[in-house]
């Protein structure tokens, strides 16, 4: 395969991309492009339309995808090879939501059984905390679970179940510590009751500091508060793929669900990592969660390139982020309950993508993943949007929107979705000086003040945004839109021929981090380190400054 940038579409690309014609042209031009430049799978609608892009860019884009093996790259991974290479691991989320009767093989294993098996005890163990079954030390009910974890093993479960609040149960609250900063732990477990409260430990490795950390002290403050070593087992289960671990941490062993190295961290809420998810929504609800996203993994893995959702945001990112130079893409939520999504797909998209060296390990010499940012519409046009539509930076944007509201109240929606629709079109379309010095015709101002005014007025436009579109949100339709981000990212670190499933420098700062805190206890201060980690490590010591 030859080197990307050495492939012929590649090349085109960087001529074409520059003599594309402004979106407004291509709209006047073609008033069909709205139908032609938009989909639908899994319950999801994308309007891609206002994209920098004409048929011939397309036609370049997915020459590109075939010149790479893309339909090859995404075959490999839902059969289960090791594409995870530097850590010779399979990469099978998608095996965490295939049917029950599916064979996906790892080494020759089936490991869709074991899968099965894992809801099973989920299940079991969901039914009996919302039932009241699963009973405290004391004999009273379990009210409040609390789930520590840090990164994939946090962030998931979290924003999914914020997304999901209209599923909850009334009987059951959920609390999450992530954050190694004592305050965290602290004020949630200030407000708890040690009798009716639950801790749920989430570690893939089990040897996260922040949560083995966090899960030490919860321990010690259900000890203090009461509890005895034994009755740990009724308020302690843990979720790992390293049983041996947990279980010399004290965790019962018929209280430890667990995971599997082909499932990376950022990957994992639709397993076992998903728990604190199920608690809240029930496992008929999380079952949803897990058809929605096997649609999309059956519309990623069978829907022709042109006509394949992931496939073609992964392109328009490619696009952006090679011929455009754009560095950074946006993430704007149109509905209050998919306010954390932007967080998740950061984590998603920047760890999975944020590399240097390709999967041979040559130093790319193109961009790879941009910075991934966002929050919640109509907020963000309050603040940040200014420098959408008239900074000097190119930021592609997704605008996303459910048509209808798990809370209708008056005219709250239709001002929403207007919101939505005016951001999108107004990064399309600008507002040319023309226009601007028309609408200040009626003005008082003299001639020269509103010339000046209406050089400040224009917005080139040309913006581009993709519009994601669904009829609600439900579990099935937050499956779909996750795993769609999930295979977008796939797409585009399939093209920049990178590994997108590993993470060495998350793995540098943990190794460093232990090495410190050796420092900060030893009984003299740092001197063998760089001159500024010494003097910092030494202030700490200190305690002042
Ligand atoms: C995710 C990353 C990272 C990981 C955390 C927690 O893909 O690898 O965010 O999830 O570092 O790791 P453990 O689950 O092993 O505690």
């Amino acid at each position: 395969m030859p080197l990307l940038t050495q492939t012929k579409a590649w090349q085109a690309l960087a001529e074409h991309s520059q003599q594309v014609a402004h979106m407004r042209e291509l709209f006047a031009q073609h008033p069909g492009r709205f139908d032609d430049m938009s989909l639908q799978a899994a319950g999801l609608f994308l309007d891609y339309s206002k994209n920098r892009v004409d048929d011939k860019t397309w036609s370049l884009l997915l020459q590109l995808a075939e010149e790479t093996g893309l339909s090859n790259k995404v075959k490999a991974m839902f059969q289960g090879e090791i594409i995870n290479t530097t850590e010779h691991r399979a990469v099978l989320h998608t095996a965490l939501r295939a049917e029950a009767s599916a064979d996906i093989r790892v080494d020759g294993v089936n490991v869709v059984p074991e899968v099965q098996q894992t809801l099973a005890k989920m299940a079991e163990f969901v039914g009996a905390l919302r039932e009241g079954r699963w009973q405290g030390y004391t004999g009273k009910t379990i009210t409040d679970v609390v789930s520590i974890g840090i990164g994939g093993s946090f962030l998931g479960p979290k924003i999914v179940s914020e997304a999901l609040k209209p599923y909850w149960t009334e009987h059951l609250r959920c609390h999450y510590v992530a954050n190694v900063d004592g305050t965290a732990i602290s004020e949630k477990l200030a407000k708890l009751d040690h009798e009716t409260t639950l801790f749920i430990m989430s570690s893939k490795s089990f040897g996260t500091q922040e949560t083995l950390t966090n899960t030490l002290s919860a321990k010690d403050w259900f000890i203090r508060a009461g509890g005895s070593q034994q009755d740990i087992a009724k308020h302690f289960v843990a979720v790992t793929s390293n049983v041996v671990k947990a279980t010399e941490f004290g965790i019962d062993a018929a209280n430890i669900f667990p995971m599997w190295d082909w499932v990376g961290g950022r990957y994992s809420l639709w397993s076992a990592i998903g728990l604190p998810i199920a608690v809240m929504i029930g496992m008929d609800n999380f079952r949803a969660l897990l058809q929605g996203a096997r649609n999309m993994d059956n519309h990623f893995a069978s829907a022709p390139l042109n006509a394949n959702m992931p496939v073609i945001m992964g392109l328009l990112s490619v696009l952006y982020s090679n011929f455009h130079q754009a560095q950074s893409h946006v993430v704007l939520t149109y509905d209050h309950y998919l306010r954390g999504l932007p967080a998740y797909f950061q984590q998603l998209d920047m760890e999975s993508n944020g590399k240097h060296v390709t999967l041979a390990g040559e130093d790319v010499d193109y961009a790879t993943g941009p910075v991934i940012w966002g929050g919640e519409g109509t907020n963000g046009q309050h603040a940040y949007h200014q420098l959408i539509h008239q900074g000097t930076a190119l930021i592609p944007a997704d605008f996303i929107l459910p048509l209808q509201s798990h809370n209708p109240l008056g005219e709250h929606h239709a001002q929403l979705a207007s919101n939505c629709f005016g951001q999108t079109q107004a990064l399309m379309q600008g507002r040319t000086l023309s226009e601007a010095l028309a609408e200040l015709s009626s003005s008082t101002l003299d001639a020269k003040d509103k010339e000046l005014i209406a050089k400040h007025k224009v917005m080139t436009g040309n913006k581009p945004s993709n519009t994601i579109l669904m009829d609600k949100l439900t579990p099935a339709t937050l499956g779909a839109l996750i795993a769609l981000y999930e295979h977008r990212t796939f797409v585009q670190g399939a093209i920049w021929d990178i590994n997108s499933f590993d993470q060495w420098g998350v793995e540098l700062g943990k190794t460093l981090g232990n090495d410190v805190l050796a420092r900060l206890a030893a009984p003299q201060d740092a001197t063998e380190l760089d001159a500024s980690s010494n003097g910092l490590i030494n202030l700490f010591r200190k305690g002042n400054i």
